[in-house]
């Protein structure tokens, strides 16, 4: 009964500093631990900025695999929020019912095909498979597109081995400048040639922009979703009570999705760099130091979350920070509830049980801290 518990390495640096320390190719992080500071820096997009050289406020850096902007979420204010304005709408689609019955289907169909399985990997064979059906209703692309998309593995810029791997970038970079030119002479209504035709900040968005933000929804939207499905899946092997409660009282599945994802918060932490010379939990730092907003030690702290280190599928009051905070807040969420809403709805409906067969762990290593994120692979059997 602990495939499914998450452990939280930060809890005595939480409490004891409120910052934690650690070492990213060389150069020092300090991680932001608790619930209240990580939401002041988050906040403070001035002092802690997003827009340094690319690829830098992520851990472990990108520099070295990527010169290219993500847009958004490399862009701080004021520009941040012309490029916002015109992806916010876009981001809200998945609310709409046309939308959700294609999505319905898609899902429906994959627990169908899988419920017939003796055994199947839930993280090969069925959360990216389900994620990368699901990007084309978020990108507005050719169902068929996702094919291509599941045959890069979970992770577009790592591989199980390397952290971080340039030839496998450039797969999906290739891919993407492709993709641009076709929208650009024959435009459709994807999201390529929407962006292609939008301004932002007074100016029509160039193919460089353009592919920044695609390349966002590529990669900040893979693995912390494979993560989410998967763990979803471990936890309720493990408690087929939470299944008949929520057959029971289905209203209470809304808190249900937020705790799953409270409790395992996909996104470790994400980068910011300090822009002056600055105090972070009464330590001082130098302009031009990395510190990390650590979303999965806040979502622990028990100065916020009773019980935090356990699943409370009714929680009630649940400010957690898994999809981030303020500014940069995940352009994603609404999609990625909905894909969490409707697999389990759909398990629900069709699955009594679930086997766990097999699993690998996959454990994050933060140098003093390891972090259980997810599972390299889960084998089970789904019984209807
Ligand atoms: C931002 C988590 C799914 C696209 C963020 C941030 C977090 C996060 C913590 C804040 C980053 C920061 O402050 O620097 C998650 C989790 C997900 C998820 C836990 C799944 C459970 C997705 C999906 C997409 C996506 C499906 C799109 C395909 C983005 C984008 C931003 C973002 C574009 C940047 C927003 C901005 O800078 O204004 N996400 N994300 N995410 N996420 Fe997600
Ligand atoms: C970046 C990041 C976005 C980064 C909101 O998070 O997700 C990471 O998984 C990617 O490696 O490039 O997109």
């Amino acid at each position: 009964m602990d495939k499914s518990k998450f452990l939280d390495p930060f809890e005595k640096e939480r409490i004891e500093k409120g910052f934690g320390k650690m070492d990213d190719q060389g150069e020092e992080v300090t991680m932001v631990l608790g619930h209240k500071d990580v939401r002041k820096c988050a906040h403070n997009a001035k002092t802690y900025q997003s827009g340094a050289a690319p690829g830098r406020i992520v851990i472990p850096s990108e520099e070295n695999i990527r010169d290219i902007r993500q847009i958004p979420f490399e862009v701080d204010p004021p520009l941040h929020k012309g490029f916002r304005d015109i992806l916010d709408p876009w981001f809200k689609r998945p609310l709409e019912e046309e939308y959700t019955t294609k999505l319905k289907n898609q899902i429906q169909s994959l627990v169908k095909e899988v419920l017939k399985r003796d055994s199947l990997d839930i993280v090969s064979e069925f959360a990216l498979p389900l994620q990368s059906r699901a990007l084309t209703l978020l990108l507005n692309t050719p169902y068929a597109q996702a094919e291509t998309w599941i045959s890069w593995g979970t992770h577009v810029f790592r591989s199980e081995g390397s952290a971080l791997d340039a030839d496998k970038a450039n797969i999906l970079y290739d891919y993407i400048d492709k993709e641009i030119e076709r929208a650009s002479a024959a435009p459709t209504d994807d999201l390529y040639s929407v962006l292609l035709a939008s301004e932002a900040n007074g100016k029509k968005l160039t193919k460089e922009e353009v592919k920044g933000v695609i390349i966002l929804t590529f990669a900040g939207g893979r693995d912390t979703v494979i993560n989410a499905v998967t763990n979803s899946i471990s936890y309720f092997s493990e408690h087929p009570e939470s299944l008949e409660r929520l057959r029971n009282e289905p209203e209470i599945l809304n808190n249900t999705i937020e705790e799953l994802i409270r409790y395992f918060s996909p996104l470790t932490q994400m980068g910011r760099i300090t822009t002056e010379d600055t105090t972070v939990c009464e330590h001082a730092l130098k302009a031009d130091s990395k510190i990390s907003l650590c979303w999965a030690s806040a979502n622990r702290d028990a100065n916020v979350f009773e019980n935090a280190n356990e699943i409370v599928i009714d929680r009630k009051i649940n400010p957690h920070v898994a999809f981030g905070f303020g500014t940069h807040n995940c352009l994603g969420a609404t999609h990625a509830r909905q894909i969490l809403k409707i697999l389990i709805s759909t398990l629900l409906d069709e699955v009594k049980s679930i086997d766990i067969l097999d699993y690998k762990e996959n454990i994050e290593d933060l140098g003093h801290f390891k972090r259980k994120v997810g599972f390299d692979s889960l084998h089970v059997k789904f019984n209807s």
